[in-house]
This record gives C-alpha cells, sequence and structure tokens, in this order.
C-alpha cells in the first residue's frame, strides 16, 4: 500500500522539491492549491501538469486555504493522509512587516486550524510543521539591545559598526536548545505555530515535529529573497539585460543550504520512531556581501567595494561598470544579522546531513539562472 501525503504550500519552492521526493518514494501526494488569477503552478507543473504518470494517479491537487478551517477538515477527512506537511504560508520577511495581520492569520492560525483539523476528525496522522532559523532572531550575536539602541539614535555609522561586528564575530551556533527571539512579524507568527505543534503533540499524543530549518535556497526560490534576486540579477547584468542591482543589509550572514536535501530532511523527521523538534543547516555562514561575490565570480569578475551604508556601491574591476547599489526600501525596521545552525542532532538521530556547500550552491544557482535567466 502506498503511503498518502497532504502538502500545504505544494507549489512553493520547498513543496515542489519535497513532492517529487516523496512520489520517488511511491507516495501518493495531495496537495494544496491556492486559488489564484494567474497561473501559480510553475514549479510543479513538470510533475502534475505535464506528467501522465502522476496526474491524478498519484498526484492530486484541491484547491484550499490555511485560513479555511472548513476546508482543512474537509481535506483531512477525505484523503485521510498518513503524513502531513505544512509548508503553507506567507514566508516573506519583509512583507511581513506590511502585512503583520495577515501574516500571522496564515502563519500562526493556519497552522493551528490545520493541527485542530487532525484533532477534530479524529484521523491519525503524523505532522510536520516548517518552523525557522528566523525564530533565533539575534541571540547569537546579542544585538537586541543594540537593535533598539540603533533606533533611537538613528547613527549610521554607529549601525554599519554593529552589522559588521555581527558578521566578523563568528559566534556559535544554534541549536535545538538555544532560546528563540524573534525580530518580525513574521518570526514572531512562526513562533505561535512552533509551540502550539509542541502543545498538540504533548496534550492530544500527535506524532507532530517542528523541523527548524535555516535558509534553504535552490533554482526554484522565489525571486524577491536575496539569493535568487542575486543570482538573477547578477545573470543579467552579465548578458547586457540588467544595469544594476539595488540591495538592502548585505552584511547580514545567513546558514544557507540546498532544498532538496533539506525536503529529505522533513521526511526523515516523519520516518523517526517518535517525534521531536530538528534543525536542518549546513553549520557554514556567509553574508550577502560575500554571496554577491561568488555570484559575479562565477564569470571571472571581482568587485570593487566604495562607500558606507546606503552610499555603498559596487564596480566590476575589469570594465569599472557599477553594478551594485543599496535601496533605503530593501532595510528591514528590524533584520536577523547573524544566523549559523548546528545540525547534530538530525545528524546523530535521522542520519541527515547536508554535501552541498556555500560554493556549490551558488554554482548550482547560477548555472541554472545564466541560462534560463537572461531570456
Ligand atoms: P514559498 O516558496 O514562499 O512557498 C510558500 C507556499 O505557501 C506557496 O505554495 C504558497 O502558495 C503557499 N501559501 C501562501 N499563503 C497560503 C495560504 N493562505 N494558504 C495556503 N497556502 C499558502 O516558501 P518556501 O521557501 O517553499 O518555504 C516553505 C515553508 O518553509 C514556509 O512555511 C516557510 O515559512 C518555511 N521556511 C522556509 C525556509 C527557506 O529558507 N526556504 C526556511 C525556514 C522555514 P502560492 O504559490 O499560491 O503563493
Ligand atoms: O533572502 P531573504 O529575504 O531571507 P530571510 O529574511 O532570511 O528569510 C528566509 O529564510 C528564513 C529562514 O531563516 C525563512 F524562514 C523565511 O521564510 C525566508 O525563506 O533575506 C536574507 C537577508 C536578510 O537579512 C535581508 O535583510 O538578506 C538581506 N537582504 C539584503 N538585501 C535582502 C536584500 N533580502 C531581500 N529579500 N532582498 C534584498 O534586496
Amino acid at each position: 500500500m502506498s503511503k498518502i501525503a497532504l502538502i500545504s504550500g505544494v507549489t512553493g519552492q520547498d513543496g515542489s522539491y519535497l513532492a517529487e521526493l516523496l512520489l520517488e518514494k511511491g507516495y501518493i501526494v495531495h496537495g494544496i492549491l491556492r486559488r489564484s488569477s494567474s497561473f501559480n503552478t510553475g514549479r510543479i507543473d513538470h510533475i502534475y501538469l505535464n506528467n501522465n504518470e502522476y496526474r491524478d494517479k498519484r498526484m492530486f491537487l484541491h484547491y484550499g486555504d490555511l485560513t479555511d478551517s472548513s476546508n482543512l477538515n474537509r481535506l483531512v477527512e477525505k484523503i485521510h493522509p498518513d503524513e502531513i506537511y505544512n509548508l503553507g504560508a506567507q514566508s516573506h520577511v519583509q512583507v511581513s512587516f506590511e502585512v503583520p495581520e495577515y501574516t500571522a492569520e496564515v502563519d500562526a492560525i493556519g497552522t493551528l486550524r490545520f493541527l485542530d483539523a487532525i484533532r477534530e476528525t479524529g484521523v491519525k496522522t503524523k505532522f510536520y510543521q516548517a518552523s525557522t532559523s528566523e525564530l533565533y532572531g539575534n541571540v547569537l550575536t546579542g544585538m537586541q539591545d543594540a537593535r533598539s539602541k540603533m533606533q533611537d539614535d538613528q547613527d549610521p555609522e554607529f549601525r554599519i559598526l554593529h552589522r559588521r561586528a555581527a558578521s566578523i564575530l563568528h559566534p556559535a551556533s544554534l541549536s535545538e536548545t538555544s532560546p528563540f527571539r524573534p525580530t518580525s512579524p513574521y518570526a514572531v507568527a512562526k513562533l505561535y505555530a512552533y509551540w502550539i505543534t509542541v502543545n498538540y503533540r504533548e496534550a492530544y499524543n500527535l506524532f507532530a515535529c517542528n523541523g527548524i530549518l535555516f535558509n534553504h535556497e535552490s533554482p526554484r526560490r522565489g525571486e524577491t529573497f536575496v539569493t535568487r534576486k542575486i543570482t538573477l540579477g547578477v545573470s543579467r547584468i552579465m548578458a547586457g539585460k540588467q544595469d544594476m542591482l539595488h540591495l538592502g543589509n548585505i552584511y547580514a550572514a545567513r546558514d544557507w543550504g540546498y532544498t532538496p536535501e533539506y525536503a529529505e530532511g522533513m521526511w526523515k523527521m516523519l520516518q523517526a520512531d517518535r517525534p521531536d523538534d530538528y534543525v536542518l543547516a549546513t553549520g557554514e555562514t556567509h553574508t550577502v556581501k560575500e554571496f554577491i561575490e561568488e555570484a559575479f565570480a562565477y564569470y571571472g569578475e571581482t568587485l570593487n567595494w566604495e562607500g558606507e551604508g546606503v552610499n555603498e556601491t559596487a564596480t566590476l574591476s575589469a570594465s569599472n561598470k557599477k553594478v551594485i547599489a543599496m535601496d533605503p526600501k530593501y532595510y528591514r525596521p528590524t533584520d536577523v544579522e547573524f544566523l549559523r545552525g548546528d545540525p547534530s542532532k538530525a545528524l546523530r538521530d535521522l542520519g541527515w546531513a547536508p554535501k552541498v556547500r556555500f560554493k556549490d550552491l551558488v554554482k548550482i544557482m547560477m548555472d541554472h539562472d545564466s541560462e534560463s535567466g537572461i531570456r
């Protein structure tokens, strides 16, 4: 008998790789599709629309939304999934400052609705919650107090110094036992989702797990997230189709991994003997600035950086063409400055270990975008 999975967020970056993985493993996959006025299935067309083997035989799409409890109840009851992966979310941190209430509705209460649908229907299923390294905020660098001070005095020099310090300090890594201190409406909503998942596990004995995933990227990453914005932007600049790339906090540092490996980790969490929470990360951290440099290095280009803060720019060393500038609209009211994860528990308990490192990741994304990005 094939196992049955239900995925919210199946049209997103992670959902598309997870659906692919589960189909390869012989699952029947059901995905929740949001109604949209234009096509939103681009990431899964190869396994659904254009795939006669899977479409409506082993893969099914259902209209639904995390803001609609009756819909979630009906889907859980009708599909009777063995495993539910709750990946649906308003997932953009900066956008969450613009739509905080909607973000809470989908990311926080949406998770409660799903868990309660399981409880109400009594369907025996496992539950994966897409938790995030954003939960930690700035606990590693101790920047929290500095951040309030920055906002008090708005001293640009002070802000720059602190950003630099955060990226140079190389503090320890974050694990399942590190404290949470969210710094955006998105992260606060995800904090609720994290704890309600733990609570339903304890209160109702549900097999419910939190995957605390650090940033993971791929050629399917949304184009407004910084890595994809850079790989597409650099490809277009080098093809003469775009003049410059405008960015925000380039001193922010992230632990970037490769999404297909993280989808495997999500699945492994639900195959463990008992439910638990796990960090998935690479343990390697780089700044946005380093990502930009690596993307230009793909073309053999180096950059000359000049100026400070919002006036910082970069030119190509060979031609002196200006290619990078800052734009204040991409700075967030509060930002996470430095993230590095410690995935030892996932290695020990699940046998999960990422192989793709930072330079490999940039190359995978550049190989893709230098072709498709310049069309
Ligand atoms: P993504 O590409 O933005 O995909 C988000 C998915 O959620 C899309 O399928 C989207 O549908 C769907 N969605 C949005 N609002 C919804 C709603 N109201 N009801 C139902 N579905 C809704 O995000 P991702 O990178 O794949 O991330 C997947 C999950 O992991 C998210 O929960 C994210 O917060 C979390 N996460 C991501 C990372 C990362 O680095 N990627 C790290 C940690 C945690 P449309 O396609 O119609 O927009
Ligand atoms: O690519 P980002 O937008 O990702 P962010 O904020 O880290 O969030 C992503 O990862 C989280 C896991 O930690 C997920 F939970 C979340 O759903 C999402 O997938 O920004 C990364 C960094 C930030 O510090 C941002 O301020 O890059 C900085 N940045 C600098 N310039 C920019 C830009 N970010 C974006 N999106 N666009 C810029 O122009």
